[in-house]
């Protein structure tokens, strides 16, 4: 039985690119792969390993490459397989991975065994989707979609309905065919077979379905997604049954995205004796916040909320599996928006939040542009958004009759395209990013937050990362090392211990605005890496975080 081990996976930092919203090397305002391919030594340079590319692959892009319509091809607006390949040696040459994301829950429906599959009920893809007839003049069943609406869609060629946990492009793959699950298998093997490094997997936890069908019970639609959608019967047994096939013959690392995984169940995905995934992202914290009706529709939580489930989950996996730590992804809001302070304090709070991902168990995985400080847009007007979540939920909520002005005050909360706004690359038209029309507004900030302007300033966020980067390469305890939360008084501060039997590390992070006192007692430790300058041992500052080192 495979117990706790060292692993390259665990030691290394994953930077997520969204590649649409990156680098534009053509003026035709999307960004692609010869864009990246020219940041390679600016990502070389801040110190990250392996790259995670949102999908590169042809797709009709109703969920920005989330609906994929052949997992084969790269899709033109990216560029071409030539440029994926030269993307990827210019990476291993400078020592850094890349992973890639793939969707298998879900195709596009213009994928060609959709396309077949929805032609009539004999055809011999009918079952690699999920087909039902309606019930009393309605879809089979109650389930919503996660983007709003039924989960299910009439086609009018069968008179039957077929299922779609997220938008209606995106119909769900059946799993239960094993002709499917064969399908699949080739796609990863291809991919692996061009030497890459390993796989974020979409809503991986979504993939076996609960047959019966049966209404949901949950009103809140992240309860549903929890016990109706996620974990179904047979998940774990797809997911082995992947590694045994293809997974386990390369050296490569596998990160699921987990909707659904709760603490409970998080070592069935990643328990290092399952044979199933390295590590996942689990969303526990990203969903704080998250109502009855979903991201829109917020609820209060507090900072010790996050502690809380940070701490929980840490305990919960233990040496005996993994996680990925992060506070943003290009589904959710800016960390340093939500979790920071971007008026006042957004340079502190920035590189706090830095120190606490870079230092908390688990692989980091840092999103494009947290290194520049980059946060929240706030657009006026709808039509400035591209997300078709955005769009959808806007049209569900002013139909029931909440005004426009209200749904884009939550938008600029929550929306997704907070972070999807062009890479602020300099202060020139359109942040840099193209010299085209972009395919969304640049965050009108980019003259003030920009890449050039971090890079010529030794006081930066991104010089903090850099920083942070390299001592965590060098110190082997923030990898390793056992993870113990500290009480404090206030609950405003977080600290927690690393150590192993080379070093006894205490983080020292004060999450507020007000100037915080920790009578925790150091002094046996030497204070090794500080975001602010304060001399005074235990009065912190505002937003000030501290890394300590036992003499
Ligand atoms: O942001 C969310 C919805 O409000 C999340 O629930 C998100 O939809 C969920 O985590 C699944 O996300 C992944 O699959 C989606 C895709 O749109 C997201 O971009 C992707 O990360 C469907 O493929
Ligand atoms: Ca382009």
């Amino acid at each position: 039985m495979a117990t706790f081990t060292k692993a390259w996976w665990k030691e290394e930092v994953i930077y997520q690119i969204y590649p649409r919203s990156f680098k534009d090397s053509n003026g035709d305002g999307i960004g692609d792969l010869r864009g990246i391919i020219s940041k390679l030594d600016y990502l070389a340079d801040l110190g990250v390993d392996i790259i995670w590319l949102s999908p590169i692959y042809e797709s009709p892009n109703d969920d920005n490459g989330y609906d994929i319509s052949d997992y084969y091809k790269i899709h033109p607006e990216f560029g071409t397989m030539a440029d994926f390949d030269e993307l990827l040696a210019g990476l291993h040459e400078r020592g850094m991975r890349l992973i890639m994301d793939v969707v298998f829950n879900h195709s596009s429906d213009e994928h060609k065994w959709f396309e077949a599959s929805r032609q009539s009920k004999y055809n011999p893809y009918r079952d690699y989707y999920f087909w039902k007839p309606g019930k009393n003049g309605g879809p089979p069943n109650n389930w919503k979609s996660f983007f709003g609406g039924s989960a299910w869609e009439y086609d009018a060629t069968t008179e039957e309905y077929y299922l779609h946990l997220f938008t209606k492009k995106q119909p769900d793959l059946n799993w239960e065919n094993p002709k499917v699950r064969e399908g699949i298998y080739e796609i990863v093997k291809f991919w692996l077979d061009k030497g890459i490094d390993g796989f974020r997997m979409d809503v991986i936890p979504l993939i076996s379905k609960r047959l019966d069908f049966a209404d949901s019970p949950y009103e809140a639609l992240n309860e549903t997604i929890e016990k109706i959608y996620s974990n179904g019967p047979k998940v774990h047994q797809y997911i082995n049954e992947m590694y045994e096939k293809v997974l386990k013959h390369y050296d490569i690392m596998t990160v699921g995205e987990g909707p659904g995984i709760s603490k409970e169940v998080g070592l069935n995905y990643v328990g290092h004796d399952r044979g199933e995934l390295n590590m996942i992202f689990h969303l526990d914290h990203m969903f704080l916040g998250h109502g009855p009706l979903g991201k829109f529709d917020p609820v209060p939580y507090s900072w010790q909320d996050v502690k809380d489930l940070i701490n929980d989950w840490d305990a919960a996996m233990g040496r005996s599996g993994w996680i990925s730590v992060f506070l943003d992804n290009h589904d959710f809001p800016r960390l340093v928006s939500r979790f920071g302070n971007d008026k006042e304090y957004r340079l502190e709070s920035a590189k706090l939040l830095a120190m606490m991902v870079l230092t908390l168990r688990g692989t980091p995985c840092i999103y494009q542009g947290s290194e520049l400080g980059m946060s929240n847009v706030h657009f006026d007007s709808i039509e400035d958004y591209r997300d078709i979540e955005t769009h959808n939920y806007y049209k569900e909520f002013t139909e029931r009759g909440l005004s426009p002005e209200a749904f884009l005050e939550l938008v600029h909360e929550n929306g997704r395209d907070n972070v999807r706004t062009p890479m602020q690359w300099d202060d020139s038209e359109h942040a840099g990013f193209t010299t085209g029309t972009p395919w969304i507004k640049a965050n009108p900030n980019y003259i003030e937050i920009n890449s050039e302007k971090v890079l010529a300033d030794k006081n930066s966020i991104y010089y903090f990362y850099q920083k942070f980067l390299a001592y965590r390469k060098q110190t082997k305890t923030l990898i390793y090392g056992a993870y113990e939360p500290i009480a404090t008084e206030s609950d405003k501060l977080f600290v927690y211990r690393r150590k192993d039997k080379e070093a006894d590390l205490v983080i020292v992070l004060n999450h507020s605005d007000l100037v915080e006192s920790c009578n925790i007692d150091l002094s046996e430790y030497r204070l090794e890496i500080q975001n602010l300058e304060n001399k005074m041992a235990q009065v912190l500052l505002p937003w000030e975080a501290r890394l300590y080192r036992k003499l």
